[in-house]
Parts: structure tokens; C-alpha cells; sequence
């Protein structure tokens, strides 16, 4: 017993991430990034000018904090403190872009992020992207919609069928956005082996029933195949917004990761020769 309690469970994920333009758009404003201590998804704000310029900011920080985390001891960390200080290191940084060009004004981003501790996650959520977890067959969704909709279901106004299907369901009441603090949740996530976790854009769970999602997350034992399916499930939809997933797995250590390599993708991926390519290539030596 109490070798147990001095051996604290550590865990590793393993993870991957796909994004998809889907069929009507010309742009994709998604971005995700998924490595060994961070997992995250955030969607430029639609009606906004440029999410894809907000969304990579978001990303981009993201990654960054990744980088100054350990790949692998969790010890001595406070998350919930670096996730908030990369909160508002973004909104700073949107300021900032909003100020040089005044096109960038108002752009805006979600930002769903889970920070990996070793036994647990430390989440931080803004917007309407969301996060999942699938624990013996149940997908449950482990953060709340900053929507419209959502407030007027707390308010037992609709109920969550009529929100699903309402015509201004996507309309934000809080978001990443220059000219306005942000105001994320933040909070803890137990998570034990043999859970998997999903974050998505509302490209895939505004267009495929919770059931699908559901059968496709539990679907497969790898992750990249659960990525693929639910980003066909979401374009055979329609595609009507972009597609972006990560999906995470908790093994025990023993297990061993695999792939470790940390993906950086949508629009925050597409600058190739930028600092992130050097970021991954500085993450990949170390
Ligand atoms: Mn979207």
C-alpha cells in the first residue's frame, strides 16, 4: 500500500491530429497542435476578419509553452498557471496585431486547450470548440460552449435539441479576441488508462450527430483512424466549415508513446519555414 501511494500513477499519451478545409470553404481557419504534454484546438472566429491569423497566434503560443514543458517529468509544473499566462499572452498578442493593421481588428479564436500532468490534464476553454472523453463506451463533452444558445439552455430557455439545431447556435458570448480580455475556464481533468480524449472544432460536431462521434472515437484502436474517420463523417455532412480533430489516448507508462514527433497544423502549420517548423525541429533533437 504504501509503495503505492509513494509511486504516483504516470501515464503518457499517445495522440494525433488531422484538419480539413471541408467542402465550401476557402480557408481554413483551424488550427491544432498535439504533442506529449499539450493537445489543443482553435478555431478563427467566423464573421471575423482573418481567424486564420487569430488562430495561429493562439497555436503558435500553444506550441511554444510546449516547448518549454519536459517531454516527459511533469514534476514542479502549475499548468493552470501557464495555461492562463498563454491565455493572455495571446489576447496581448492580438492587441498588438490589431494595432499595426487595422484589418486584424476584432479577429478572434477558440482556443480548447488540455495540458498533460502526468496523472491528469489541466484544461483551459474559450469558445465553442470542445473537448470529449470517451471512458467505458460513453463520450461525454468535458467543457461548456461560451454560446448564445448554451447560456439560454442553462437558463432552461431551450433545451440542448433545439440549441443543437438553432439557426445562431455558433454565436460566441466569449472568445480569444483583440480589443477584450479573455475570460477562459480553467480546470482540472482526471483522466486514467484506457481513456481517450477528443478535441474538435465545430466543423465536426455541428454537422455529425453525437452518436456518430461517439461510434467513431471508440471505432478504432489507433488514433490517426479515428482523426480520418470523423473528418470524412464531417465532409460526407456537407464539409460546410473546417474540420479539425486531436484524439488522445491515456497509456500507462509501461506502454511506451511511440510516435513522440509534436504536429502543428492547420493554419498554423502553413508557414513552414517560420518559427514553428524551427520550434519542431528543436522539439524533435531534444
Ligand atoms: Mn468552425
Amino acid at each position: 500500500m504504501r509503495a503505492s501511494m509513494v509511486c504516483m500513477a504516470h501515464h503518457v499519451l499517445r495522440f494525433a491530429a488531422g484538419t480539413d478545409v471541408g467542402q465550401r470553404r476557402k480557408v481554413n481557419e483551424d488550427s491544432a497542435y498535439a504533442g506529449p504534454r499539450l493537445l489543443a484546438v482553435a478555431d478563427g472566429m467566423g464573421g471575423h476578419p482573418h481567424g486564420d491569423v487569430a488562430s495561429r497566434a493562439a497555436i503558435t503560443a500553444i506550441a511554444e509553452l510546449a516547448a518549454r514543458l519536459s517531454p516527459d517529468l511533469p514534476a514542479g509544473d502549475d499548468l493552470a498557471a501557464d495555461l492562463a499566462a498563454v491565455v493572455a499572452g495571446i489576447t496581448r498578442r492580438l492587441d498588438d496585431l490589431g494595432r499595426q493593421d487595422a484589418e486584424l481588428r476584432r479577429m478572434g479564436t477558440t482556443l480548447t486547450a488540455m495540458a498533460w500532468g502526468g496523472a491528469g490534464f489541466t484544461v483551459a476553454h474559450v469558445g465553442d470548440s470542445r473537448g470529449y472523453l470517451l471512458r467505458d463506451g460513453a463520450l461525454v463533452q468535458i467543457t461548456r460552449d461560451h454560446t448564445m444558445v448554451q447560456s439560454l439552455v442553462d437558463g432552461g430557455q431551450l433545451t440542448m435539441e433545439e440549441a443543437a439545431r438553432h439557426p445562431r447556435s455558433s454565436v460566441l458570448v466569449r472568445a480569444l479576441q483583440s480589443g477584450s480580455d479573455a475570460h477562459p475556464d480553467i480546470y482540472r481533468q482526471d483522466a486514467r488508462p484506457g481513456d481517450r480524449f477528443l478535441l474538435c472544432s465545430d466543423g465536426v460536431f455541428g454537422y455529425v450527430p453525437h452518436e456518430a462521434i461517439r461510434s467513431a472515437v471508440a471505432g478504432s484502436a489507433e488514433p490517426e483512424r479515428v482523426v480520418a474517420r470523423l473528418i470524412d463523417l464531417a465532409n460526407g455532412a456537407g464539409g460546410p466549415d473546417n474540420i479539425t480533430c486531436v484524439v488522445a489516448d491515456v497509456l500507462p507508462a509501461s506502454a511506451g508513446a511511440g510516435e513522440r514527433v509534436p504536429l502543428t497544423i492547420g493554419a498554423a502549420g502553413r508557414d513552414a519555414a517560420g518559427p514553428l517548423a524551427r520550434l519542431g525541429r528543436r522539439l524533435r533533437r531534444a
